[in-house]
């Protein structure tokens, strides 16, 4: 007689289901061809498999991303979980894992799990690297902390640290913290509070950061900064993005690993930090965990966000300038519908003719220091610049309807 299903089993079935619905939906929209490749895909056939991939890819990008009928994002997880079993199977573990974390990067929600799973799998099964080539890591990056205040100030904007610097508080309470900033929308410092994440030691290390990370598939940015006309963005591996830190190059070629969720594909990595309490204020809920790492000089340039900010300086530092929500109008924001949150100013070299009324504009800044944290309030206008290798960390949250903030 059948006892109870066993979990591997009931997730099996589970997978099953979700798969055929899928399909079904898939057969809706007219892609009776990925349909059919993907069956042969179980069946073990690669070619089937990658055609399959193919057409959900060539389904991404047929028009822009908000377009895109989600069943197909679920469709191109799929066919990835697909290829990547078969690639396993004949010991392609690299490339299994490189199509799986293209799954988690483009790929919908559908099959996150599986997809999380496989992962686990290969990485259990391929040995750790032990690359005979070692990084630097941050030691090696002379231009870090040891700079004197004249020879930073000689590369950040004009008028750096000459207005108000932002308020720098330790530990401050929940309950202060929402009276004094939250509630009025005011930046503030907190130093001292995550001196216990793992990651303040960990992610000094960057034999750890290649063990743990270095063979999987991340999204750069590489270019001066997202406005410039020379910025694209790349797949590259972790471990490649490791030795384009640690290498000198010019502005024009830096790599940024920029705004990406990470820790939601890198799980060991989610481990080494924790969500600050403060983004519990306001009865809140968390948006996203964002990743940004990388080398001296990288600039993200004046813009603002919906969200409360707590940004966390887990290594290296960081220079930030902040201007209140009304002064908007003088920041001459954007007129496209993509970049209204981002200022035509270039705050690295001002066009005091097209931009007059920024000039003179009085604004918060700081060094954000290694440790330490930042609030940035919802519509805060931020420009950023990382003035040594440089990893943090940004906690988006959103608040509860009659629970804002005044001025957002
Ligand atoms: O660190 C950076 O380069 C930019 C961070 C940022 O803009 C944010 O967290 O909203």
């Amino acid at each position: 007689m059948d006892g109870p299903a066993a979990p591997n089993q009931r997730l099996a079935v589970l997978e099953e289901e979700r798969r055929g619905l899928l399909l079904r939906r898939i057969t809706e929209e007219g892609g009776f061809a990925f349909v059919s490749s993907v069956e042969l895909a179980v069946a073990g056939d690669l070619r089937a498999a990658e055609a399959a991939r193919e057409m959900a890819w060539e389904q991404l990008h047929s028009g822009p991303w908000n377009e895109v009928v989600p069943a197909w994002r679920d469709a191109y997880a799929m066919a990835c979980l697909d290829v990547a079993d078969i690639r396993a199977v004949s010991g392609e573990l690299q490339e299994a894992l490189r199509v799986l974390d293209m799954g988690l990067i483009m790929g919908g929600p559908l099959l996150r799990l599986e997809l999380v799973s496989a992962i686990g799998k290969i990485m259990a099964m391929k040995p750790a690297i032990n690359g005979r080539d070692s990084f630097g890591g941050w030691g090696s990056d002379h231009s870090s902390g040891n700079s004197s205040l004249a020879e930073i100030l000689q590369v950040l904007p004009s008028r750096s640290l000459t207005c108000q610097m932002v308020e720098k508080r330790s530990c401050p309470s929940l309950e202060t913290f929402v009276r004094e900033y939250f509630l009025c929308s005011s930046p503030v410092i907190i130093s001292n509070y995550i001196d216990h994440w793992p990651a303040r030691t960990k992610w000094k290390d960057f034999e750890y950061l290649k063990r743990i990370a270095g063979n999987r598939t991340v999204p750069v940015e590489v270019g001066r900064n997202y406005l410039s006309s020379d910025w694209k963005q790349e797949l590259i591996m972790f471990s490649q993005l490791l030795e384009r830190i640690t290498t000198p190059v010019d502005t024009p070629n830096l790599t940024y690993l920029a705004q990406h969720p990470l820790f939601d594909q890198i799980l060991e990595l989610r481990d080494d930090i924790m969500i600050p309490d403060y983004c519990y204020a306001g009865g809140g809920e968390l948006q996203s965990l964002n990743a940004w790492f990388g080398p001296t000089g990288t600039v993200t340039p004046l813009h603002h966000d919906p969200h409360h900010n707590i940004f966390a300086q887990v290594v290296g530092r960081k220079y930030i300038r902040l201007y209140p929500a009304t002064a908007s109008h003088d920041l001459y924001p954007h007129s496209e519908s993509m970049l209204t949150n981002s200022s035509q100013v270039d705050l690295d070299d001002i066009d005091a003719e097209e931009f007059p009324r920024a000039l003179n504009l009085d604004f918060l800044d700081c060094i954000l220091e290694e440790g330490e944290l930042l609030y940035i309030p919802p519509k805060w206008w931020h420009y950023v610049r990382s003035l040594s290798i440089s990893f943090s960390v940004s906690f988006w949250w959103k608040t509860e309807k009659g629970l804002s903030p005044m001025g957002t």
